[in-house]
């Protein structure tokens, strides 16, 4: 009799292993770029630790590559549920994220670390209405962009006519020095190089050894282009559905990662460039201190541009603005 009991303690102990492990919830991670890239890393990055602090009530599913969403239905794709979780460049939908493409204007940030905290703490202290059907569960950005080029960019009169994929504002400045800037996401450039429709790109340095543009963008210029800022979002209904310990873990991880994303890329793209530098002798030119000049004097109208476009969108454009450059340099020292 004793063994019986014993005998169904155990059973029903078993049997209530299996049903709390299938309690537990997988949520799929959809992104654009290849695996090897600082979006995926840190995608995987995220979920390991969301694994490791929920003791394994979450676990995440990880599609990079486009193997899910690509980069243009990414977030209609969260919206509707076909992921559950994705990552945008929010420079590839123009319009749509009128408050936090501030991020993406030309105010000299030098350090992915401090761009990526102060979009964080502008997205939590404006709450923009763009955000509004999706809960957002980190942002991040790029490192400052470079030309990366088929043919050497040594001064700015080297861009005249030259053919570069970029994306947001950077689009506009390349536009205003003379040079053809050609817009599409990241995952499109390996081909558009290859069939010579653009002859470099403009973006931070980790690509040059992830995307391998090392081999064929053997000449890199220094330029400080703006930051691409990037949102990981996920569907509302679904973010409902968690437990409150799920959450609370999510929300708490949330400007965690934007600084860890900050901190990786900026110690990756020295790296990268140094990795190009020695795999395939790539060379890296500076312009002249007028050059800069007039870089800066060529991207400031984008300003105003962004401003008409926050405040339409009923924001405080200016008080961003302000918010944005102080938090800069309040990382910053
Ligand atoms: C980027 C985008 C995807 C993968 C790696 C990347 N490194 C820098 C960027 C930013 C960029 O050029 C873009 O289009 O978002």
């Amino acid at each position: 009799m004793k063994k019986l009991i014993t005998l169904t303690a155990t059973m029903a102990l078993l049997a209530l292993m299996a049903v709390s492990a299938l309690a537990g919830t997988t949520l799929t991670y959809a992104n654009f770029p290849p695996a090897p890239t600082f979006p995926c890393v840190q995608m995987e990055r995220w979920a390991k630790e969301v694994e490791k602090r929920t003791g394994g009530e979450v676990s995440i599913q990880t599609f990079p590559g486009s193997t899910l969403l690509g980069p243009k239905n990414m977030l209609r794709g969260v919206q509707t549920g076909q992921a559950d979780i994705g990552c945008l460049s929010l420079a590839y939908y123009p319009g749509v994220f009128p408050v936090m493409s501030a991020v993406n204007l030309p105010v000299a940030f030098t350090s992915t670390e401090v761009a990526s905290l102060v979009m964080w703490d502008l997205f939590t202290k404006y709450q923009p209405a763009e955000f509004k059907d999706v809960k957002v569960l980190t942002l991040f950005t790029s490192a400052p962009s470079h030309v990366m080029s088929k043919t050497p960019v040594k001064t700015l009169a080297d861009l005249k006519g030259l053919e570069l994929r970029a994306s947001g504002t950077i689009l506009q400045i390349l536009g205003n020095l003379g040079a053809q800037g050609v817009g599409m996401p990241m995952s499109q450039t390996p081909e558009a190089l290859q069939k010579g429709v653009v002859k470099g790109l403009v973006s931070s340095y980790d690509v040059l050894k992830d995307m391998n543009f090392a081999e064929t963008c053997r000449y890199e210029t220094v330029t400080n282009l703006p930051v691409y800022p990037f949102a990981v979002i996920m569907n509302k209904a679904r973010w409902e559905s968690l437990s409150y310990n799920a959450k609370k873990v999510l929300n708490e991880l949330a400007p965690e990662q934007a600084r860890w994303t900050g901190k990786y890329l900026d110690d990756y793209t020295s790296q990268a460039l140094a990795w190009g530098k020695e795999k395939y002798q790539i060379e890296e030119f500076t312009l002249t201190p007028a050059e800069y000049a007039e870089i800066k004097a060529k991207s400031s109208g984008l300003v105003d541009a962004w401003k008409e476009g926050a405040a339409k969108a009923g924001a405080d454009a200016d008080a961003v603005l302000a918010d944005m450059l102080s938090l800069k340099q309040k990382y910053e020292t």
